[in-house]
């Protein structure tokens, strides 16, 4: 039976992560997997996460089944870092298996609601939205995003083409910090998506995987939180990978905002019926941690320092990185870097350019042009500047 299997398509960046092990090379600048790095290169245990750890390890009397949607306190504390106080009296939510398994979810719940719903998604996206759609068989539209000439959101593209989202399909958005490209929408651009959809009836997915990494921890969900106030019904995929740091624990939420307490019932009951069909009970170690943490003020606060150290070096190394370009360039043509925000920007290089720079200097980013800004600290930023000039960009 199982040499009748077909070989799969692999994940382009996991591939990637695979090379650049390989590479001997000393001096070799990775670029590839979203993961946050320090200037040291290491993806660190968050202090916060350290200490919840700790407690966990101290007070935990029992690892029993906590509940098919997790728990309460999770699903809480969750809510409130994601929403603030957006109504929650329509909220209904489970925990998921990180945000990938609330992004795989959020499309299951919708299709068990609509049979016959299209997906619309931007061009480009995180490359496992497209491959969780093909191996559902749902069908899906790319909507125009990514302006190459700016480097920024060509808004009236993307407009014309959500337009075109019926009722009962789904619009899949990024909350913040847009991956692959680092171009997001202002939030009066939000206000216009939102109300497209409020004509169409087409029914939003936000993809919250970045919270904090942009402009701060409140400001990256005021996107989600202006949707979730506009329109009546709403799912929210949420990942705390990032910025908990606990990328291995597999900690998410899916939420979603029903038009009124009986269709919030129906969710709830649906979305427990999913968790049970596909792995029963979420993953509890990374959920508790995160309520540990959003439940005792001075761990919170301390996270919330953390998080901010992580956005600030972000952003100083695209404030680097632009200037260095604006002084090998002669010209402010990179500035879009300082511009895009989260981990990640699209440059817009050629793949023969990715290559180049690949084989000439030993930068691994995506074929794409995409790069992690975390790859990179203050020594490699003149690296990598020259490179991107050399390269011919
Ligand atoms: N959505 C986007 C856009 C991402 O980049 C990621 C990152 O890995 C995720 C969702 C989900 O991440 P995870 O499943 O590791 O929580
Ligand atoms: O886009 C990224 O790099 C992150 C990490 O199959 C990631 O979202 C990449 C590929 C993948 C899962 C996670």
């Amino acid at each position: 039976m199982l040499s009748s299997l077909q070989p799969q398509a692999p994940d382009k960046i996991l591939m990637l992560m695979e090379e650049f092990k390989a590479d001997s090379r000393q001096g070799k600048i990775d670029l590839g997997v979203g993961v946050y790095k320090d200037p040291q290169g290491v993806t660190p245990v968050m202090r916060a996460v350290k200490a919840a750890e700790k407690r966990i390890w101290e007070e935990q009397t029992t690892k029993a089944y906590t509940g098919l949607a997790g728990t309460p306190e999770y699903r809480a504390a969750m809510a409130g870092l994601v929403l603030g106080d957006a109504p929650k009296d329509r909220l209904a939510s489970v925990a998921s298996v990180g945000g990938t398994g609330a992004i795989r979810q959020a499309l299951e719940l919708a299709r068990l609601a609509n049979p016959d719903l299209t997906v619309y998604v931007s061009d480009p996206t995180w490359p496992n939205h497209l491959s969780i759609m093909k191996f559902m068989g749902l069908p899906f539209v790319e909507y125009r995003y990514f302006d190459n000439e700016t480097r920024g959101v060509d808004f009236e593209a993307m407009k014309d083409d959500i337009a075109k989202a019926g009722k009962g399909d789904i619009v899949l958005l990024h909350g913040c910090c847009h991956n692959p490209t680092g171009a997001n929408l202002t939030l009066d651009q939000w206000r216009e998506v939102i109300a497209i959809l409020e004509k169409s009836g087409a029914v939003p997915l936000v993809d919250l995987a970045y919270q904090g990494f942009g402009d701060g921890i409140e400001a990256d969900a005021e996107a989600t939180r202006l949707v979730a106030k506009g329109l009546p019904e709403v799912l929210i995929a949420a990942s705390c990978s990032k910025n908990f740091g606990i990328y291995r624990e597999r900690t998410g939420i899916l939420i979603a905002l029903a038009d009124g307490e009986q269709a919030r019932d129906l969710a709830q009951g649906s979305m427990a019926y999913l968790n049970r069909q596909n792995f029963s009970f979420p993953p509890d170690h990374g959920a508790r941690i995160v309520t540990t943490i959003l439940e005792d003020q001075a761990l919170k606060s301390d996270w919330q320092a953390e998080v901010e150290e992580i956005r600030t070096t972000l952003l100083a190394l695209r404030e680097q990185l632009a200037s260095e370009l604006r002084d090998l360039s002669g010209s402010d043509r990179f500035d879009f870097i300082a511009r895009h925000r989260g981990m990640f920007s699209r440059l817009g290089a050629t793949p023969e350019q990715v290559a180049a720079m690949r084989e000439d200097a030993a930068i691994y980013m995506v074929g794409d042009s995409r790069l992690n800004i975390a790859g990179l600290n203050r020594e490699t930023v003149p690296v990598l500047a020259r490179a991107i000039v050399e390269a011919g960009l």
